[in-house]
Parts: C-alpha cells; sequence; structure tokens
C-alpha cells in the first residue's frame, strides 16, 4: 500500500515536469485550441500538451489508478484512486502572459466526486513564481518544503477576500452582485483567476478568504487539502463538501463570521 506521502512526491515530480512545459510554452507563445462552456472559456494547445505529459506519466507510475483530467476527462482505474488534474489552472491569465497559473495535481481515495472523495494528496506548481505547494492528508500543508498555516484572529472587517467567477455572463453578472454586496464588509477582495492560487494562497495568509460557485473538481481539488492540512476548515452549499455549487475557505474563526453570509446569497441562488 502506497502511503499518502508517496503519492505526494509522484504528484510533485509530475506537477514540475508540466508546470516546467506550460511556461516554455509561454515562452514560445501561445496558442487558442478552442472554446469550451462559452466563447471566453478557452483552451490552449499547452493545456492539451501538459494533461498529455501528466497523464502519460501517471499511467507509467500508477497504471492501476484512475485519471479525471480538465482536457481529456475520466477512465475509471482499479486501485481506489483516482488522480485529480487541471493541466493549467488559470487558463486566462496564461492566454494574456499574467503570472497567475498553475499545475494541480490530486489524488483522491473513492469516487472522483467532491461531495464523497477523500482527498489524499495534492501539489500546485506556480512555475513563474517557482511556487510548490503540497500537502498529504493529516501531513501539513508546505510551500517549497516550509510549513504553512492560514492566519487566524482576523475579523470579518479586516479579512481580504478572494473569489471568482464563471464563464457564463449572466453566472458572473449574479456572482458581481454578490461581491457588490460583501465588498463593504470586508478589507477587501480579490479575483486572482486561479482557484488553486486562491486556496493556496489561504493556506500561506495571503488571503484570509476564498469562495467561488461554479468550479470544476480539478480546480479545487488539490488547493483545498493544501488549505485544509494548512489550518483552513472547508465548507460548501449548506452542509455540503466543498464543490461545483459553492467552496468557502478560512481560519475557523473567519469561516464563522463570512459563511454565513455566503449561504444567505448563495442559497437564494
Ligand atoms: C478557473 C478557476 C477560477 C475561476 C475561473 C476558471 P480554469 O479555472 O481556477 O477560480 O474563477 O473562471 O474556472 O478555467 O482556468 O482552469
Amino acid at each position: 500500500m502506497t502511503s499518502s506521502a508517496e503519492l505526494l512526491e509522484i504528484a510533485v515530480t509530475v506537477a514540475r515536469r508540466a508546470a516546467a512545459l506550460a511556461q516554455q510554452r509561454r515562452y514560445d507563445g501561445v496558442e487558442v485550441a478552442a472554446s469550451k462552456s462559452t466563447i471566453s472559456d478557452i483552451v490552449t494547445q499547452a493545456d492539451r500538451e501538459a494533461e498529455r505529459l501528466i497523464r502519460g506519466a501517471l499511467e507509467a507510475a500508477r497504471p492501476r489508478d484512475g485519471f479525471l483530467g480538465e482536457e481529456s476527462g475520466g477512465e475509471a482505474g482499479e486501485s481506489g484512486l483516482t488522480w485529480v488534474v487541471d493541466p493549467i489552472d488559470g487558463t486566462v491569465n496564461y492566454f494574456y502572459g499574467i503570472p497567475a497559473y498553475a499545475v494541480s495535481v490530486a489524488v483522491v481515495e473513492g469516487d472522483p466526486d467532491p461531495a464523497t472523495w477523500r482527498t489524499l494528496a495534492g501539489a500546485v506548481v506556480n512555475p513563474v513564481l517557482g511556487e510548490v505547494f503540497t500537502a498529504y492528508e493529516g501531513g501539513g500543508a508546505r510551500l517549497n518544503g516550509t510549513p504553512l498555516h492560514v492566519t487566524e484572529g482576523v475579523g470579518l472587517d479586516l479579512a481580504l477576500v478572494g473569489t471568482g467567477f464563471g464563464y457564463d455572463p449572466e453566472v458572473r453578472l449574479k456572482q458581481a452582485r454578490f461581491v457588490a454586496e460583501l465588498i463593504g464588509k470586508v478589507r477587501d477582495v480579490r479575483r486572482i483567476g486561479a482557484a488553486s492560487l486562491d486556496l493556496c494562497n489561504v493556506a500561506a495568509g495571503r488571503l484570509d478568504a476564498y469562495f467561488e460557485r461554479g468550479l470544476n473538481p480539478w480546480d479545487h481539488a488539490a488547493g483545498a487539502l493544501i488549505a485544509k492540512e494548512a489550518g483552513a476548515r472547508i465548507g460548501g452549499l449548506g452542509e455540503a463538501p466543498g464543490g461545483r455549487e459553492l467552496i468557502v475557505a478560512a481560519a475557523p474563526d473567519l469561516f464563522e463570521q463570512l459563511d454565513p453570509i455566503v449561504q444567505e446569497y448563495y442559497t437564494r441562488w
């Protein structure tokens, strides 16, 4: 039985390789390969190439495991473990050359469903900043090997809160309306553009909280574990775990202040 720490080593190795590839392709020049859910929901050739690299490396290292990737979809395995991969999270940032994109690799036990999975290990790599965020279950969270812990004791009025918006214009408008309600209650809001980095920023104390509705499993699989292992409380809509309907991450004391406000709006959605 492979330990979670050993699984993390695999995640870090493949994420680093893919991140180096993505960074090189960025230097070479980025092309949009297609649009997905909307015309602004783009995928680049580099997304596809990076996922092929990750998927091939994982098939070689862990042939009995399942795979769920943003660009190539899912394939069940026999081991009970599934690798959940976003080859380039923050695709629009990547396309524009904004240095806030990351490769996100997680491995989960059980069905690849955020409602039921148990995340064992996760790595998020931002190649531009040379930052490798890591965590395995029960092992704490680290940035380039240095332990991370969320910032505690922050009141709502002094909280720096991250969020994001979907690709559907009507959804974005509803999400923006909530931000207009919230922004007067907190220190400020940040929209960084990559959920995996938002969650890692909570772990690192660079954000005090993060919430978003509409994420795919691969957007948050690794980052949510990293934030949790750094001491954050992670929640979803109502009593559900974090997922597509909603994910909220913050230190427990701030979570108690922020979550009721977010729930009140998003249960009215
Ligand atoms: C992105 C998320 C981000 C969200 C964007 C987009 P992608 O994922 O990481 O939090 O606000 O709309 O979904 O598409 O770059 O992999």
